[in-house]
């Protein structure tokens, strides 16, 4: 795909999390990486909407409230809180972030379901499932456990083993029981309404010719079709929190069908802002580019039943899915009990700069699904070698010399300007680079210009030009030149972190690193003082993060 350079207006989505516990670092790698494409989506100049939102519904949110003894409502709408502070901590900046139990959300899901209902997409059908005598509710797979009735695993989950991997249904357990309760539960009929997601075999195969999807992606599409759609069951019986169906009383919508229509009411609020219509970002030939991220392990609904959702309901598709892997660390599953399993508030209390965590991610992540891991010791050499050492030391040496000959007044002219034009032709590619989320390949394209900017200074020493007098004129062209590098890396690498950019945009006194700028010059014209843009991790604060993640576990077990 190729992309012009005339502005372009895109929506861009975010999955919603769960509203039922702390945002941890796993969910702050997949906001790094959505969150460094708007930052750099918005500094070309494009109209951006950048939308999440917390995923509010469901039996877990509905089981943990009673358990805390609180209302539902009153319960997400504190975590939702949280994890927006939490994200913000990190620099995340979303345009939207709503909660999906909103009257918007809620009118949008009825008439999508309308909808389908006049489609004649809905079916309905009579379902045998658990049912907890004591709790007077229905129970999800997840909720009952027993012994796995292939390899006599005891302690499994209703719907696989976890020793064998077998999939079963959950009345198959040897010794079932209710998770809720502890007894055995019985076996109920009730009426569920499903969505004949098979209706839509060929517009949803048409999509995916069109839609940009990772190669990986569509091989696993495939595998889904192979053996045809089924039908997707899309109510829940009372109790549940959730929207209830609007000709089925007692009956709820099944929390996937309202979490992605908060994708459409979340969007509101940025389109509010900016004064535009945010139906015109949903409605078909939009002129929007709708572009959505999220882990792999949900691409299963992003990619068979949202667009059905989409579809039924009239609304355009998306042009673009972009799926990461997951977080591990230390080449592990995040864990609890090892002490691995870090919030992203013990990141964030424990003081750790955010841009730190950022790009390291960004050196790591690139548009493939496969997972990443986080080594702090390997974050911590990478980041004092690549950012302290490489890119902060460029201006920090020029900087001086600057300000002692100069009062902080850059010279009239280049010392090189043919060095300074190759730091602008790689404008283009490493734009190329952030626009397929290979982040990786850009961040190694913008080291190896650092290490161009300070072999160059290595090479003119100005600080044995500044011992002789004759030599000053050189000496300003020469850290002109330097600072002049440093002003195109931070441009570059802006998007992944904005802290340190913006104490660059001080030092520089510029009002603002967008990407055009790259091929503006700063000659003749006053900055500031250098102060450090970053300072170098220690092992004090990687020990202070790693007892917090410690002390977390704990708590939790
Ligand atoms: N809340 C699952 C998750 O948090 C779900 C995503 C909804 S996106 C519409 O991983
Ligand atoms: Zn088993």
């Amino acid at each position: 795909m190729t992309y012009s350079s005339k502005p372009r207006k895109i929506v861009i989505t975010e999955a919603l999390l769960y509203a039922n516990g702390d945002v941890h670092l796993g969910h702050v790698l997949g906001c790094i990486q959505s969150d460094i494409w708007a930052r750099f989506q918005r500094l070309r100049g494009h109209e951006c909407h950048y939308v999440s939102g917390s995923d509010t519904h469901g039996t877990p949110i509905m089981i943990k409230a009673q358990s805390l003894n609180l209302d539902p409502l009153e319960m997400v709408i504190n975590v939702a809180k949280r994890q927006q502070e939490d994200f913000a901590g990190f620099d995340i900046s979303f345009d939207s972030f709503e909660i999906t139990h909103d009257p918007l959300n809620q009118a949008l899901v009825n008439k999508v379901y309308e909808k389908l209902k006049e489609k004649g997409d809905i079916v309905v059908e009579e379902v045998e499932q658990a049912y907890d005598n004591v709790k007077s509710m229905f129970l999800p797979d997840r909720y009952i456990k027993g012994t796995c009735p292939r390899c006599n695993k005891p302690d499994q989950y209703g719907d696989s083993c976890e020793a064998c991997g077998a999939t079963y249904g959950p009345m198959e357990l040897i010794d079932p029981v209710s998770v809720l309760s502890g007894v055995k539960p019985g076996v109920r009929t009730s009426t569920h309404y499903f969505l004949k997601t098979s209706n839509y075999t060929e517009l949803l195969k048409t999509w995916y010719k069109t839609c940009q999807i990772q190669p990986e992606v569509i091989n696993k599409l495939s595998e889904w079709f192979e053996t045809g759609l089924r039908s997707w069951d899309i109510s829940r019986d009372a109790p549940y929190f959730g929207f209830e169906i609007p000709d089925a009383p007692n009956k709820f919508f099944y929390v996937w069908l309202d979490a992605p229509v908060g994708y459409i009411s979340s969007s509101k609020s940025s389109a509010d802002k900016l004064g535009v219509d945010y139906n015109s970002f949903w409605e078909k030939n939009s002129d929007y580019e709708l572009v959505q991220f999220m882990g792999k392990d949900i691409a299963y609904f992003h990619l068979l039943f949202w667009p059905v959702l989409l579809m039924g309901g009239g609304y355009r598709l998306p042009n673009r899915i972009q799926i990461h892997g997951f977080l591990t660390v230390d080449s592990c599953k995040m864990s609890k009990s090892r002490g691995t399993f870090i919030r992203a508030r013990d990141y964030l209390n424990a003081g750790l700069n955010t841009d730190c965590l950022r790009y390291y991610f960004a050196a790591k992540l690139n548009s493939s699904v496969k997972d990443i891991d986080l080594n702090l010791q390997d974050m911590l050499h990478k980041v004092n070698s690549d950012l302290v050492g490489k890119i902060a030391n460029i201006a920090s040496r020029c900087s001086t010399f600057v300000k002692k000959f100069h009062n902080n007044i850059l010279a009239d002219e280049l010392d090189e300007s043919a060095l300074w034009e190759l730091f602008v032709s790689k404008s283009g590619e490493i734009a190329d680079l952030y626009e397929r989320c290979e982040y990786s390949y850009a961040m190694q394209e913008i080291m190896k210009l650092t290490d161009l900017a300070n072999q160059y200074i290595d090479r003119c020493k100005p600080w044995i030009l500044a011992k002789q007098p004759d030599q000053m004129r050189k000496v300003h062209l020469v850290c002109t030149q330097g600072i002049n590098l440093f002003h195109i890396c931070m441009i570059y690498l802006s998007p992944v972190i904005p802290k340190a950019a913006n104490s660059a945009k001080e030092f520089l006194n510029t009002e603002s690193l967008c990407w055009k700028n790259v091929e503006v010059p700063l000659l003749g014209r006053q900055i500031n003082d250098f102060k450090p843009i970053l300072s170098r991790l220690n092992n004090e604060q990687l020990d202070i993060l790693l007892n917090r993640a410690n002390c977390v576990s704990e708590e939790l077990s």
